[in-house]
């Protein structure tokens, strides 16, 4: 086990021991601190934003579009062509490309890892690629596509697949697998990689020193388990901050240890949609508690810590997306109640935040009324 993996460095928070507490709305930023520059408002469901460090392309900001486009802002523009030689997509309601992340090695290799639903109607599943990126000058294209990984098993439905990545300091990725929402008795089931948060090595294998690796009736991929529909993960000094989507309310901020329950669904603070507990506990002996939890539901689509120059005052703070509120909630990782909305006034569902190497924010904002998916760059006012 290599030092990264060696959770809970002391300074973080400790899970809470009693039942998490609940958070509705948080203290607003001051939007005069901050500047709101839009790149583009023509894009179709934003998912993921990624920017190209040195390597192929460098400088190129790559985001995914669900229903299965590569996008690429080039100098600040948006082109027209999307990138060329991506995997088949399966697009259907929550279905589509999801996430675009450059490997570690991408200086080297210019690989980009995908995932995205694969399959059709009835029969589909959340899959991990890889491919090349080759810079043209009107564009872009993929060489050398890989599918790594696919989800077992299969399921009918089209909502709850998770599908967000993030890299450990040994190359090693999590990928966080959905549900799929008519399928949540399966996130306690070991032979399933719906509901967990799976470890995968850079081929898309479960590497050696996986928790359930050798344990016979268990998918060696998986790193945890009981999780509901898991679209936001981060690392931050050597631990591992989850968030996921609770059913109506218990929407869960966790710090995620090795080979740990964290209970859907036989813990939540949710309901059903209809109003009907689908659990009567909160807690639940051997899972674990989250951290914080959302009641009503904000709906968290991503997470990322800040690290950059221009927003001091936010560096090492986690930056978390939300969908239903409408806004990136600031939250402090060692005493997670305390937390700040931002960028409430734009009023879009925020489906991704990511901090550029300038230090700049950005933010893919679902359509609204009469406009397209957005793209914007916050920076500091002047
Ligand atoms: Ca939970």
């Amino acid at each position: 086990m290599t030092p990264v993996l060696l959770f809970l460095a002391a300074s973080l928070a400790l899970p809470p021991q009693g039942p998490a507490p609940t958070i509705g709305e948080a203290p607003s930023a001051d939007p005069s601190r901050y500047t709101v520059e839009t790149i583009t408002d023509a894009l179709d469901h934003p998912w993921s934003i990624a920017f190209l460090p040195e390597g192929p392309g460098a400088g190129d900001v790559l985001v995914s579009e669900r229903p299965g486009r590569l996008r690429i802002v080039r100098d600040g523009r948006l082109l027209e062509e999307p990138v060329t030689g991506l995997p088949e997509v399966y697009e259907a309601g929550q279905a589509g490309l999801f996430e675009v992340s450059p490997s570690p090695d991408f200086a080297r290799t210019g690989l980009l890892y995908l995932t995205y639903a694969a399959g059709m109607t009835g029969d589909n599943t959340l899959a991990l690629a890889r491919a090349r990126y080759v810079p043209t000058p009107q564009g872009g294209r993929l060489e050398a596509l890989e599918v790594l990984f696919e989800a077992v098993p299969h399921r009918e439905t089209d909502a709850h697949y998770g599908g967000r990545i993030a890299w450990l300091g040994d190359g090693t990725l999590l990928l966080t697998s959905g549900e799929g929402y008519a399928y949540r008795h399966q996130a306690q089931a070991m032979d399933s990689h719906l509901g967990k948060v799976l470890r995968l090595d850079r081929d898309g294998r479960a590497p050696a020193d996986n928790p359930f690796q050798g344990v016979p009736g268990v998918l060696p991929e998986i790193w945890s388990y009981g999780h509901r529909n898991p679209q936001a993960i981060t690392t931050l000094r050597g631990g591992v901050f989850e968030a996921e989507h609770g059913p109506r309310g218990g929407d869960e901020l966790n710090l995620i240890e090795r080979g740990a329950n964290y209970g859907w669904p036989a813990a939540s603070y949710g309901m059903d949609y209809s109003g009907a507990f689908i659990t009567p506990f909160a807690t639940w002996e051997g899972t674990e508690q989250p951290l914080v939890q959302w009641t009503p539901s904000i709906a968290p689509s991503s997470l990322t810590v800040y690290d950059g120059v221009l927003f001091p005052a936010w560096r090492g703070q986690l930056l978390m997306s939300a969908l239903a509120y409408r806004h990136v909630r600031l939250i402090d990782p060692d005493d997670p109640i305390r937390q700040e909305e931002l960028f409430g006034e734009l009023g879009s569902r925020v489906r991704d935040v990511a901090v550029a190497p300038d230090g700049s924010v950005w933010l893919a904002l679902e359509a609204d009324e009469g406009r397209g998916g957005r793209l914007v760059r916050v920076t500091p006012s002047r």
